[in-house]
């Protein structure tokens, strides 16, 4: 058995080093600071300098007891005694392995599943499978496909039984690379490691480019790092902390809403920010006890330009988000945007209704307008949320008649085995589906409720709808229509949590 780990793989690409620095000093750099596995990766040598930059890359990775992989010629890594890797355009795995005999590894570059079929047939060790995001190191017609779309792969690799690796590739960077770890991962299997050009061979300082590299892959990932699943979460004590911090809600919704939500999340306790201005978003993700409100309301490139800046900001900051895909399903612009934003981001809560929530866990279901137009049966919306949840390991909320909220989460354990939490919360007033806003500004509170509980977002989204739900049950009994219900709506949104009036919600494993 061949023992090698794919976990922080270098590929080089010697056009890109910083001036004043070598070639081989950065990979020196590279190769000292830890990463695992190094490819030498020459489109431009010709076969003698080709062979002898081989061999004195050898030598680094050799010091280091690591592989040296060379990127598609088969006789430069017979001629210094190295592993191999080959494009889909090169030579055949099977007539590498005759030429390589069975010890070297053989790794293959891969994206669809067919081509994922092929390697385990033909015995590769590992694939890079790619492109994960956009990249400007390689010339590619290939679509992104984010973290989240490798789980297909990944799941033909774990049926297959095989012990092939599998790596991706394709502008990882410090920014995305625990995401990348997060969300590339089914239960029982995730990718082994991430290949990156870039973010080494052009950095200013490889050693410290690469050290942090390594820290980030090994780390939980930082929206997750003050989860405590030990501690028991106290319902009540959860609204105490919204008073006690009156947590920041930076809101980016839609125009409809502004004000009722602004109104919402003072009532719950909160303090709500409106802005758009992409140049503070950084400085506001920065607040302690805050978290990001993203409503999309008209998500034109413009408009999604500005969220994906707010996102990667509150991201940078580990700070929790929460996603309202607003009428993910009703046109082609909405689609796309909801793609592109789970592409670029890591959401601590997705909220919609059902249609939203079918759209955004691939389910496809035709919507009638943004609001929610049909009850689907509950068997349907469980299934539903909770592939959504454990996809993109968010915390997922159907609102409806009855709110459902999956834990995909888990505590960011590694290995997504187990039980998967899901919440049914019920109550709240049929005159709600008739004023507007009621389901944005549940995004709101969830909000609210998540910045200031950060040891568990799932039980903070439960209790954020519970009240919610409450609130409207109370105000709906008193109102003689949807105008006073507005106005008893937030009395009783802001009597619930002073009182701690909800109910305990119902919570199964699955
Ligand atoms: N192969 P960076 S993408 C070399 O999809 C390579 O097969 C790819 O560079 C593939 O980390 C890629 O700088 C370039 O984005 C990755
Ligand atoms: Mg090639």
């Amino acid at each position: 058995m061949k023992s090698f780990d794919l976990s922080v793989y270098l590929v080089t690409n010697s056009e890109m080093v910083p001036p004043g620095v070598s070639f081989l000093e950065q990979v020196q750099k590279a190769i000292e600071n830890g990463v695992t596995c190094v490819q030498l990766r020459e489109k431009e040598l010709n076969t003698r300098e080709f062979i002898d930059r081989a061999r004195e890359v050898k030598k680094l990775t050799d010091k280091a007891g690591i592989p040296l992989i060379i990127n598609d010629r088969v006789d430069i890594a017979l001629a210094v005694d190295a592993h191999l890797h080959v494009g889909q355009e090169d030579m055949e795995v099977p007539v590498a392995r005759k030429l390589l005999g069975p010890n070297k590894i053989i790794g293959v570059s891969a994206s669809k599943p067919e081509e994922i079929q092929k390697a385990l047939e033909d015995g590769a060790d590992y694939v890079g499978v790619g492109i994960c995001f956009d990249t400007q190191t390689k010339v590619t017609k290939k679509l992104p496909m984010g973290p989240m779309g490798s789980q297909r792969l990944l799941q033909i690799i774990k049926d297959s039984g095989k012990p092939m690796k599998i790596c991706l590739i394709g502008g990882i960077n410090h920014t995305n690379i625990q995401r990348v770890r997060a969300q590339a991962s089914i239960p029982g299997r995730s990718i082994d490691g991430v290949a990156v050009v870039s973010c080494i061979m052009a950095a200013q300082d490889a050693a410290a480019a690469t050290k942090e590299l390594v820290r980030l892959w090994n780390d939980p990932p930082n929206f997750w790092d003050q989860l405590d699943s030990e501690s028991d979460f106290n319902m009540s004590a959860s609204i105490a902390n919204v008073l006690s911090t009156r947590p920041l809600v930076h809101h980016i919704t839609n125009d409809v809403v502004k004000n009722f939500s602004a109104n919402v999340t003072l009532a719950v306790g909160g303090a709500p920010l409106m802005s758009e201005c992409s140049e503070e978003f950084d400085d506001l993700a920065q607040y302690p006890n805050n978290s990001l409100l993203l409503n999309t309301g008209t998500p034109n490139e413009e408009q999604t330009k500005m969220y994906i800046t707010a996102l990667k900001a509150y991201n940078r900051w580990g700070k929790p988000i929460v996603y309202d895909p607003v009428g993910a399903g009703a046109s082609t612009t909405r689609k796309q945007s909801i793609k592109k934003l789970l592409l670029e981001a890591y959401m601590t809560v997705i909220k919609g209704n059902q249609g939203e929530i079918f759209t955004a866990a691939g389910v496809e279901k035709s919507m009638r307008g943004v609001d929610s137009g049909f009850e689907e049966s509950l068997d349907s919306v469980v299934a539903a949320a909770k592939k959504l949840a454990v996809q993109s390991r968010s915390v997922v909320v159907v609102s409806g008649k009855t709110d459902v909220v999956v834990d995909g989460i888990l505590h960011g354990r590694r290995d997504i085995t187990g039980n998967v939490p899901i919440a049914f919360i019920r109550g709240g007033h049929e005159i709600m589906s008739r004023v507007t806003g009621t389901g944005c500004s549940l995004g709101s509170t969830i909000a609210a409720f998540v910045a200031a509980n950060r040891s568990n977002p799932f039980l903070a989204t439960v209790i954020a709808c519970s009240i919610y739900k409450r609130a409207g049950e109370k105000a709906g009994a008193e109102a003689s229509g949807p105008g006073t219900f507005q106005a008893l709506f937030l009395d009783k949104l802001n009597e619930c949590v002073k009182t701690k009036d909800f109910e305990n919600p119902e919570i199964i494993l699955t």
